[in-house]
């Protein structure tokens, strides 16, 4: 389990029982379901936030997924919050109920549980970030757009960026996908934004990963100038870094680069506190989960919000 210092994070047990008590306290406000199993059988649990939740409304959707990499435990934390932030909010906040009422909000708060649990599982930080399929496969090289094109990733099982065999190898990047292909409800995904929760640096990143150009097939001027724009304002909020996610490396495989290149979702990745460090950096104490969840309160506010048209903030339609 978490060493000491640690016990205010969830581990799969405790996220679990607090998205059953979020459903308890919120029948009306939340769904929860499983899209599948991980490579060791867990549920890939997630928390549907609408009002009605039951009932499939035409309403833009929003899908935020958190703990793609094991170690990144800060970011179960901050979909957990997320999620009680709206659904607590929702009797007492008018513009947090507004954001439930016109959104079909997704929440998955750890789509890579076993590598989460194998990195707790001694009582000591392993510092693992892959899943556990064999020597493990990184899930944000696993995706199917631009896969293994171009040095952003590393064929060696062994590598801690490993894509795996093929794309969509893992068992918890297919059922991401095929929740997300799902969503395409008479030739139109409903699905608009995503935020892929990460840490850490303390970035708002957008796509693509794969090629340092701003622009590339599939990715025009305007909507390179949206992405600019919306991460840019975010980042005015939580005094994030907003940048082209090339910026940081070159990667191929990511969820982000699928979600825009194969289904034109307005994804983005956040990479959590600290700005910096080494491996600790990955491992804050328990006592920062508070502030540096809320901390995004704001941005994704700002996110909800332009989540039905994403070009608005560039004063165009959609
Ligand atoms: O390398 C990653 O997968 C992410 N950084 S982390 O330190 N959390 O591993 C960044 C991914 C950003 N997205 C793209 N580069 N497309
Ligand atoms: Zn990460």
């Amino acid at each position: 389990d978490f060493p000491s210092g640690y016990t205010g994070y969830h581990n799969y047990a405790e996220m679990k029982a607090e998205l059953d008590k979020t459903v308890t306290a919120h029948p009306n406000l939340v769904r929860l379901s499983s899209i599948g199993k991980s490579f060791q059988n867990r549920d890939l649990w997630m928390l549907k936030i609408s009002n009605n939740p039951a009932v499939d409304q035409a309403k833009p959707e929003v899908i935020i997924t958190c703990n793609q990499h094991a170690r990144e435990h800060l970011t179960v934390e901050m979909c957990l919050h997320f999620i009680q932030r709206l659904t607590d909010g929702y009797a007492t906040n008018s513009a947090l109920k507004a954001l439930v009422d016109s959104r079909e909000i997704w929440v998955v708060p750890s789509v890579n549980p076993d590598g989460a649990e194998y990195d707790i599982a001694t009582g000591s930080f392993r510092g693992w970030r892959k899943n556990r399929q064999g020597n493990g496969t990184d899930l944000n090289r696993n995706f199917g757009y631009k896969w293994g094109c171009c040095g952003g990733s590393s064929g060696s099982s062994t590598s801690d960026t490993y894509r795996g065999t093929a794309a969509f190898s893992a068992p918890e990047t297919q059922r991401i996908r095929d929740f997300v292909n799902s969503r395409v409800v008479g030739g139109v995904q409903q699905i608009k934004t995503n935020i892929d929760f990460h840490t850490f640096s303390e970035l708002v990143l957008w796509p693509f990963g794969w090629t340092t150009n701003n622009t590339a097939p599939g990715l025009d001027a305007n909507e390179e100038r949206a992405f600019r724009t919306l991460g840019q304002q975010m980042a005015a909020t939580n005094g994030y870094t907003p940048e082209q996610s090339s910026d940081l490396y070159i990667t191929d495989g990511t969820i982000d680069d699928w979600m825009w290149g194969q289904h034109k979702i307005w994804s983005y990745t956040f990479e959590m506190y600290p700005s910096s460090g080494g491996l600790n950096g990955f491992y804050p104490r328990d006592t920062v989960i508070a502030a540096q969840t809320t901390r995004n309160d704001k941005a994704t506010d700002l996110f909800l919000q332009y989540s039905d048209c994403v070009k608005r903030v560039i004063g165009q339609t959609c």
